[in-house]
């Protein structure tokens, strides 16, 4: 220890809340130089930071240097849902006030985000700054491979790394049989980890623990794929609620319902969340993309390059198709999902533009009106 450096700290300086202080409690929830440096602008204007631990109706529970703090979240809860504040932020918090206030939030480094329905297309953010996105795929019902690619197109997009956790690997005992299960999720993830677990049995438990130990994780997944068994296994107690739900067509109750942050025994920090019935894409071209990298490297041998693999002579996609090294159900379920997007993004598009043009008509109205006016003024 050097009594030069901290004698040469001036007394007066603890009055004022140090960064080192905060960093230090904070350092366990992934607070970093990164943030330090982004936050500068509101340590200046008295704001404490925080991440954002929980949210619900209104409130939000964000996790400061002193402990959790239950922060109102009207100036962070704007009319565009993507931008409302969610579970992983980092929040700049009031220090003093009943209630006290989160004023801004960072901005975010990765973002998972969904459409909530396919009639109204709006987006959903489901977590901010994770690292891993998790996909638990329940092994106790028949899998769905499209579903998977849906979850895993989001999670590319996100920005997060994905990682597919085939859960209750358990209930498929015979060793072959869970290794064809795997193989199958492979196909439909490239570039991704497929992990068979078992939280009751422990098998690659130890794994994803190893995974999960850096940076932040989000587990998603359909209600009942065993996200919040899997999130007491990493933290070593039951910490969420459990539920047994009907597994043959896994529509049990929800037994999450708020996005929760927890840090874990072994380091870094875990976001378990509601379970999802479905997941609609949102302006996830890119994710899509990446979910079915294979067919877009094939793509690029194919002799024209607007080649849209139907007929085409010299098409590289269908020759694979043809030699049996892509399953056709891959092609068709990337069409699938690439029609979706631009559904989903034409939608978007054209909502915005309708509030742009209301926003105008509005505006000439009021224009018109105040003209006239004038004029009439002018008149009399
Ligand atoms: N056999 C077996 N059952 C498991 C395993 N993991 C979870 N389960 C069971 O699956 C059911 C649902 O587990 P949860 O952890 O509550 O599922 P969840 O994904 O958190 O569900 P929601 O919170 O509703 O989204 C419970 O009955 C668990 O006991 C496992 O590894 N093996
Ligand atoms: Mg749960
Ligand atoms: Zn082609």
């Amino acid at each position: 220890m050097s009594l030069a450096s901290s004698s040469s700290s001036s007394p007066f300086t603890s009055s004022v809340p140090s960064s080192s202080s905060h960093a230090h409690v904070l350092s366990a929830y992934g607070w970093d130089g990164g943030w330090e440096a982004e936050f500068a602008a509101y340590a200046d204007q008295g704001l404490v930071p925080g991440r954002v631990v929980r949210v619900d109706r209104g409130q939000c529970d964000v996790v400061t240097a002193d402990g959790v703090v239950r922060a109102d979240t009207a100036f962070v809860t704007p009319h565009d849902p993507l931008r409302v504040i969610c579970t992983g932020d980092w929040a700049a918090v009031e220090t003093v006030g009943t209630p006290r206030y989160v004023r801004a939030y960072l901005p975010r480094r990765t973002a998972f985000v969904r459409s909530t329905s396919s009639t109204r297309s709006e987006g959903q953010i489901l977590a901010a700054n994770v690292d891993h996105a998790i996909i638990a795929v329940p092994l106790a019902v028949e899998l769905d491979l499209g579903r998977i690619e849906r979850f895993l197109a989001l999670a590319w997009e996100s920005g997060a790394q994905p990682l597919v956790v085939l859960t209750k690997a358990d209930l498929v005992p015979d060793p072959v049989g869970l290794s064809y299960l795997v193989q199958d999720v492979e196909t439909a993830a490239p570039g991704v980890q497929v992990l068979p677990v078992s939280a009751t049995g422990g098998e690659g438990v130890d794994v994803l623990a190893a995974v999960v130990s850096g940076g932040t994780s989000v587990l998603l997944g359909t209600s009942g794929a065993g996200k919040s068994t899997l999130a007491n296994a990493l933290l070593g107690e039951e910490v969420m609620a459990v539920q047994a739900t009907r597994d043959v067509d896994g529509k049990g109750r929800h037994t999450t319902t708020t996005r929760n942050l927890l840090v874990l025994p072994g380091g870094g920090v875990l976001i378990d969340t509601p379970g999802l019935r479905g997941v609609g894409l949102w302006d996830a071209e890119a994710g899509v993309g990446q979910v079915f990298s294979e067919i877009e490297a094939l793509a690029e041998d194919c002799r024209f390059h607007d080649c849209a693999h139907l007929a085409e002579p010299g098409c590289a996609v269908l020759a694979a198709i043809e030699d049996g090294s892509l399953p056709q159900r891959r092609l068709d379920s990337y069409r699938k999902l690439l029609r979706e997007n631009q559904r989903i993004v034409a939608k978007t598009d054209a909502r915005l533009r309708s509030e742009i043009l209301k926003d105008w008509k509005r505006k000439s109205a009021a224009g018109r009106a105040a003209l006239e006016a004038k004029r009439g003024g002018r008149n009399r």
